[in-house]
């Protein structure tokens, strides 16, 4: 399958400026050459613009409101193009808030997918229950429909029609996660495996029982919304929001691996790489893990491997 890449250089889910810059680090760590040296066609759409509205003042709790409500109305439309036209969409961020849009457009011409979200937090907190008033702790909440009433309307969010069945939804990776969040993943029986089930089951058993939770059949199209700090911080540190104790760089391969042999990922978010919070050094080595581990969705094998038209000299 073809490859639509879309930049999203949006910071504005947050507070910390640089995650703009994401794509652009991503882009020149080189994620194109990679892409067609395993044989994957890439399509690059560019980068989304956003406008920036002026006296975004907080709507209650919530911070940018509009300005993050209009950039995700818009990152939804360009989403749902790249997919009606049939590519694998690759999405480069930006900050986590992004998978709102994300989510929204993909499911506009797949109603039926699944989402696999790989991050430290589970961002489903509502306006209300949010403990810091960013959006990119929310995402989930304005598109899961068993939230609705949970929800309260918010300036710049009036686009979103909630599309997404809390069933259908399972993290890997979580190990800081806010008491309403908690409870939404409690009440409505999330799939959830924090970093403790990692340990407890191993990253074979959990993959093995979270494809088997939202997709038993192995028909569904897979929506990966990645978030760069579910890795360790000690392999990822060029990100807003680190906490310690994450994915081994194993495991964050072996994930990957096991969603790319499903052969029905269709939309992946890359989120939270902000170069403007590391050194040099440190932001090389985000980058590069952030490739090292998404190449495995698009079928590099740790074990190796030779094109079909290969000829054994
Ligand atoms: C926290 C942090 N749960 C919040 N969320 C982050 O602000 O809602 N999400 N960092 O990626
Ligand atoms: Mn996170
Ligand atoms: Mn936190
Ligand atoms: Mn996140």
């Amino acid at each position: 399958k073809k490859v639509g890449l879309l930049g999203i250089p949006f910071s504005k889910g947050q507070p910390r400026g640089g995650t703009e810059q994401g794509p652009q680090a991503i882009r020149e760590a080189g994620i194109v050459e990679k892409l067609e040296q395993l044989g994957t066609q890439v399509c690059d759409h560019g980068d989304l613009t956003f406008d920036y509205i002026e006296n975004d003042t907080p709507d209650g709790n919530v911070k940018n409101p509009r300005t993050v409500g209009h950039a995700n109305k818009k990152i939804s439309k360009a989403v749902s193009d790249i997919i009606y036209n049939g590519q694998l969409c690759l999405n480069l961020g930006g900050d986590h808030s992004m998978a709102m849009g994300t989510i929204h457009g993909h499911a506009q011409v797949e109603p039926d997918l699944v989402v696999v979200w790989v991050d430290a937090h589970a961002d489903i907190n509502t306006p209300l229950t949010s403990p810091s008033g960013n959006i990119h702790g929310m995402p989930l909440s304005f598109i899961v429909k068993e939230l609705d009433g949970y929800v309260p309307t918010v300036k710049g969010f009036e686009w979103v029609k909630p599309c997404l069945s809390v069933k259908d939804l399972v993290y890997i990776g979580l190990r800081d996660v806010d008491p309403g969040e908690r409870w939404i993943i409690e009440k409505f029986g999330i799939k959830a495996f924090s970093m403790q089930e990692v340990d407890k089951l191993g990253i074979r058993e959990v993959m093995e029982q979270a494809l088997k939770a939202i997709d038993p059949s192995g028909t569904r199209p897979i929506h990966l919304s990645f978030d760069v700090d579910a890795l360790d911080p000690t392999i990822t540190p060029s990100t807003g929001t680190p906490v310690h104790g994450g994915l081994s760089f194993r495991e964050g391969q072996y994930i990957m691996e096991e969603l790319a042999n499903t052969g029905r990922l269709n939309c992946i978010d890359v989120a939270e790489v902000n170069p403007s919070l590391g050194n040099k050094e440190e932001n090389t080595l985000t980058t590069e893990t952030t490739l090292e581990v998404l190449n495995k969705c698009f079928g590099q094998k740790r074990g190796g491997g030779f094109p079909s038209n290969y000829v054994m000299p």
